[in-house]
Formats: C-alpha cells, structure tokens, sequence
C-alpha cells in the first residue's frame, strides 16, 4: 500500500502526488463509505490517502487518513448538504480587494466565523492596490486597521506589481494555505506572482458585471518551493456566496476573536448580544473596541440574513 496527497478531484478521478515527487490518477474503492451522507465530497484536496496500483497504472484509494482539520461549506443555498472545500490547512487566505470587484465584509466575516468554527488559522489578502486611488486606500486603511484590531494578519498587496507580495511569502512559508474568494479577486494571479513556473490560468472580468468569469473551475494543490520546506498552495474556484453551515446562537460570537474576550462580561450566561441588557459586546461597540461593521454582519449572520455578496 502507498501513501500520498491528494492534490485534485475532477469526478470519480483523484490526482496523488506520491512519496516520491510523481503524481498518480486514482480511483475510490467502490465500497469505500461515505462519512455520513451529509458532504457530497468523500475525498478532498489535501487528504492523505492509502492507495494500491492497479494494472493499468492508475491508483485504487483504499482509506482516507483522519483529517486534522477540514473546512466546508453549503453545497447549494438551500442544501443540507456541505461541500468539503479543503482537509489538512495550515492557514486560510482570504482573498479580496477594494478595487473590482469589490469584496463586502459581510462576505469576509463569513468566511473568517467558518474558519474559526474549524479552528483553521485565518489571514486577509487584500489586493490589487495598484488601482487603488486615495480615496480607496482611506477606505482600505481603515478596514485593514478593523481586521487588525479583530485579531488577523492583513496585507495589502498587488499581483500585477508585486508590491506587499513579500510579506505574504514570509507568512505562508512551509505551510498548507487554502487561497478564497470571490472570482476575478486574482487568487490565480496571486498564485502565479508568488511562483511564475506555476502559469495558471488567469480570467478577465466581465464587461458588464465587473466580475469574475470563475476561470479556476476545480480545488488545486500546487507545491512550490518557498525558502527550505515544500509549501502547499491550494487555488480555489471563485466563491459566489459563502454558504455557511448553521451554528448555534450561543456560540456564533465565540468565533468572532474580539468578542470572545469580553463575552465573561454578559450579564446573561446565554446573551446573545442583540437586545440584552448589561451586554458587554453592545458596550464593547459602543467603546469602540467591537467594529460597527463586524457587530452588524454578526448579528445578519444571527439572522440569516445573507448579504455576503
Ligand atoms: N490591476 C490588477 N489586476 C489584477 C491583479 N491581480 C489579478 N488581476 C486581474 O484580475 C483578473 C482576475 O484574476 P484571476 O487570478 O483569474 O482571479 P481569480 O480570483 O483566480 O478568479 P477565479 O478563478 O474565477 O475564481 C485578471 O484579469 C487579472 O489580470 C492585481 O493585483 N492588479
Ligand atoms: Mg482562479
Ligand atoms: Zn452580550
């Protein structure tokens, strides 16, 4: 029996990079079970596989080792069903700009709630700052300075002009990053200034929508060398909304760091921050220590109310 990573999934196929360096197609055992039936996905990009070879020369997943970590998200919309995005993250890297098309940070927060249910480390990459005018690096400066203060790494960065790209190197050296966010923000980009050997695809936007045309249609795990030790970057397909799993209203505000801290100050044990009196998060926004903004996507996330796009 070997061993490898999987770094792709189109179909019933699983491309694995092996022990040795090579890369091997593979199949599930037919048998193979289904955690559950609640994720459409049994196999996901950075799960490690037992697999034997077949005559043909392709592999034969027999197991699937036991994930560290995983992060999903709703299948559709609507659906019960979550689609399993990634397995094993060192970091998740959210990808968005200012410029076009312009990420919400209803749609940001989202994300970053999901990560911290999964206990995946989370950073924000904002970029194409070259088309940014003043007026848009006020506006830029002032969320990165919300997001700092929240807890998260930011960087400003372009992938056209390479200006702030050191800084992600430095942060995600010999790691496992998971690169999302909405189409056209230039995750691909990103990935291909990062290391130019790489090529991937890149898309324009669309003329009238001023967004992306979903050019990266599948998960790939892409090994580069960076510094010593191999690091993993993982391209994803431009997320249109961010389908949330459903969480509990009383732990939703544990996953919003800034308020986790002052959450022993409710006066109510089951507060949950909307109407109660003596709320220590409705105090820590009016102090300013909460951001306006973050409070409100969490009380629309609370709500249901989806304006992540
Ligand atoms: N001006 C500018 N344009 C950029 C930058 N990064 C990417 N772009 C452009 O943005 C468009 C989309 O880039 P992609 O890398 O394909 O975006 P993506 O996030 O991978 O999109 P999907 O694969 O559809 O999810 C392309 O036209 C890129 O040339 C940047 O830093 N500055
Ligand atoms: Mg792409
Ligand atoms: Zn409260």
């Amino acid at each position: 029996m070997h061993e490898g990573l999987v770094i792709r999934t189109t179909g019933s196929w699983y491309r694995v990079l092996e022990a040795d360096g090579g890369q091997r197609d593979c199949r599930l055992r037919g048998n193979y079970r289904l955690r559950g039936n609640k994720q459409t996905n049994p196999v996901a990009v950075g799960d490690r596989v037992s697999y034997e070879l077949e005559a043909d020369g392709t592999g034969l997943i027999h197991d699937v080792e036991e994930r560290r970590n995983y992060i999903v998200r709703r299948a559709t919309k609507l659906s019960k069903q979550t689609h399993v995005i990634a397995a094993n993250i060192d970091l998740l890297c959210v990808v968005a700009t200012m410029g076009l098309p312009r990420t919400s940070t209803g749609f940001i927060d989202r994300l970053l709630v999901t990560a911290e249910a999964y206990h995946i480390p989370a950073c924000l990459i904002f970029n194409k700052v070259d088309l940014y005018d003043e007026e848009l690096w006020e506006a830029q400066r002032e969320l990165s300075g919300i997001y700092r203060s929240a807890g998260y790494a930011v960087h400003e960065m372009s992938a056209l002009t390479g200006q702030g790209l050191e800084a992600v190197r430095q942060a995600i050296g010999g790691k496992t990053v998971l690169f999302s966010g909405h189409s056209g923000v230039g995750k691909s980009a990103l990935l291909n200034a990062l290391c130019p050997g790489l090529d991937l695809r890149v898309g324009e936007l669309s003329d009238w929508s001023l967004k992306g045309k979903h050019t990266t249609t599948f998960a790939e795990i892409h090994p580069i060398q960076l510094g010593t030790g191999t690091t993993y970057l993982i391209d994803t397909p431009g997320i249109k909304e961010f389908g949330m799993v459903d969480f509990n209203e009383q732990e939703l505000s544990h996953f919003f760091p800034e308020m986790r801290t002052v959450l022993p100050e409710c006066y109510f044990s089951n507060c949950t921050h909307r109407h109660e009196p003596r709320c220590a998060v409705k105090k820590a926004v009016e102090d300013g220590l909460v951001s306006a903004e973050r409070y409100q996507n969490y009380l629309n996330i609370l709500e249901g109310i989806d304006t992540s796009v």
